[in-house]
């Protein structure tokens, strides 16, 4: 069936213009390649990344063959251009996300170097001995780990809500969890491994209501649902460009201003200064504080055109599309015979983790790539969530906008071919 004659009305999507899948898609160069023997690529990996149209890559070819300079630096013409590009890229963002201004959009290298900077900065200023740091049994390593070195080096606590059987956070449990010790919460708007999206409006109220500051892991919200952090009114997001369709190397924290002043700089080098004598350094003003050394420019200004790419077909038609992909994938997986679905929240992301009976998700995952099918298999970087589900590790295939039901069909036609091999 064409995408163009699909309803695209989801439970909880209003009905709204159909995406034109087969428009989308030759916007994309990659997906028109062959992989292995000739295959059709079936490119069904999207939440590890997102690939890149066309408009991205002639305007990283056009940074580097006519912008190419230092930002923030010179007074000659090239480094005005490129000064300009960059500044303008964080008023996309900020107004992507509706941030209130520019000095809350921080340019980092992706997701995992902004949760670090927060707790790196506000973390170590702000955590101590016997206070906790909350998150949920759903995060990807990099919402974890950067929490677990604070604690380590503080004496802090980590503490972990749990989620139930279909992998939503157990929202009462989260709520005992926040107690007068709670200095910071942190939580993926959407999983990974999943698929599971967080009621994070409501958790994050709570959270606020027991004083605590509450940072978001939007990697994968972003690239599905509209993101409004004055209305969520959440303190810290983070998010990555690969995933939105940029470039990869670059992404963004943003944070309530008040909170970014009053936090230390974390990387100390050029352009987070504004005078440095062997003495003294005095920092620099927002944001610029917390950017030290010469940016990924090429990734900021790219990063940009993705999502100009993708205001222009619009974050409400993308949603409503992969809504309709995720029942309709969903439907077709389950009619495989032991074929079992690793989260099944009311709530989800275009995702779906699944693992068959009698076959490793490794072996899935080669013989799908036999026949050009790329999914991912393996712990997801969240491998505490595969304990909480007793699997070592799950088949994942995760859609995005270009991706059609004619390519759902073909993950079904593999798996079946995956159980004549090993049945
Ligand atoms: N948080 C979530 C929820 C993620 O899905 C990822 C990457 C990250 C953080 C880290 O983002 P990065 O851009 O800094 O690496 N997730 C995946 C994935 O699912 N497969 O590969 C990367």
């Amino acid at each position: 069936m064409s995408a163009a004659t699909e309803t695209q009305a989801g439970p909880s999507s209003r009905i709204v213009d159909l995406l034109d899948v087969e428009r989308v898609r030759r916007d994309f160069p990659i997906l028109h390649r062959t992989v292995r023997e000739n295959r059709k690529l079936v490119y069904l990996d999207n939440a590890a990344t997102t690939q890149k149209p066309q408009q991205v890559i002639d305007r990283i070819v056009r940074y580097y063959t006519e912008e190419n300079s230092n930002v923030h630096r010179g007074v000659h013409y090239l480094s005005e251009v490129a000064t300009a590009a960059y500044e303008n890229a964080r008023t996309t963002v900020k107004r992507f996300i509706g941030a209130r201004d520019e000095k809350e959009i921080v340019f980092t290298r992706g997701t995992t170097e902004a949760i670090n900077l927060v707790a790196q900065t506000w973390g170590r200023k702000n955590v101590g001995a016997g206070d906790e740091v909350l998150i949920t049994a759903i995060e990807h390593h990099s919402n974890i780990v950067p929490w677990q070195m604070l604690c380590d080096e503080k004496g802090a606590r980590l503490r972990v809500a749990p989620v139930n059987d279909a992998g939503e956070v157990l929202i009462d449990e989260f709520q005992k969890l926040l107690t007068s010790r709670t200095k910071l919460v942190a939580f993926g708007h959407a999983s990974n491994a999943l698929g599971t999206i967080n009621p994070i409006r409501k958790m994050i109220t709570l959270a606020h209501a027991a004083s605590a500051v509450v940072l978001i892991d939007g990697a994968q919200g972003v690239p599905h649902l509209r993101v409004d952090v004055r209305e969520l009114d959440c303190d810290f997001y983070a998010f990555s460009s690969h995933k939105i369709y940029g470039p990869t190397g670059v992404g963004v924290l943003y944070g309530k201003e008040a909170i970014l002043d009053a936090m230390p700089p974390w990387q100390g080098g050029g352009d987070m200064i504004l005078s440095v004598s062997f003495e003294k350094t005095t920092y620099n003003a927002l944001p610029y504080k917390f950017e030290a050394g010469t940016p990924n420019i090429a990734g900021v200004i790219g990063m940009a055109t993705a999502i100009d790419y993708m205001d222009s077909i619009g974050i409400e038609r993308i949603a409503a599309h992969e809504q309709n992909l995720l029942h309709y994938a969903t439907k077709r997986l389950l009619e495989i015979d032991g074929l079992r679905i690793i989260g099944t929240a009311a709530e989800k992301a275009c995702v779906i983790s699944f693992v068959l009976e009698g076959v490793h998700p490794h072996d899935i995952g080669t013989i799908l790539d036999e026949q050009g099918i790329a999914i991912r298999t393996g712990h997801h970087c969240a491998q505490p969530l595969m304990m909480r589900f007793n699997v070592p590790a799950t088949g994942r295939a995760s859609f995005a906008m270009y991706n059609t039901r004619d390519e759902a069909d073909a993950l079904v036609a593999g798996l079946e071919k995956v159980i004549e091999v090993f049945r």
